[in-house]
């Protein structure tokens, strides 16, 4: 899915797109990805600038700071929405791409009791 489908998809499920904001945030996204069997690959997470080229901002409304440590080398550079994973090397972080790709996407299931 796109970015745009996928956020829906995760509202659907009571949820939102994953957000990573912490060291701990990534530990449990490469828990999860590496669980379902994947590695070097790259999945939508719920922010983009939407707003204005750089000014990221996370589904939940809290800014992404474009100086992120969480940030791949050399990124964010111009796309729109934020992409993290693997991308062939020992790295992880954030990427900014085209909000049209098609990509895996890891969803947030938000639970009561
Ligand atoms: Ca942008
Ligand atoms: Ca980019």
């Amino acid at each position: 899915m796109d970015w745009t489908d996928a956020k829906q998809h995760c509202e659907s499920l009571t949820g939102q797109l994953m957000v990573i904001k912490t060291q701990a945030d990534v530990d449990a996204f490469l828990q999860a990805i590496t669980a379902a069997g994947y590695q070097y690959d790259r999945f939508w997470v719920g922010a983009r600038d939407q707003e204005g080229d750089g000014q990221f901002t996370y589904v939940d409304g809290t800014p992404l700071a474009s100086d992120s440590a969480l940030w791949y080398p050399n990124e964010p550079n111009g796309g729109d929405c934020v992409q993290y994973g693997t991308y062939g090397d020992p790295n992880v972080g954030f990427q900014d791409n085209p909000c049209l790709g098609t990509d895996k996407f890891v969803c947030e299931i938000f639970q009561t009791g």
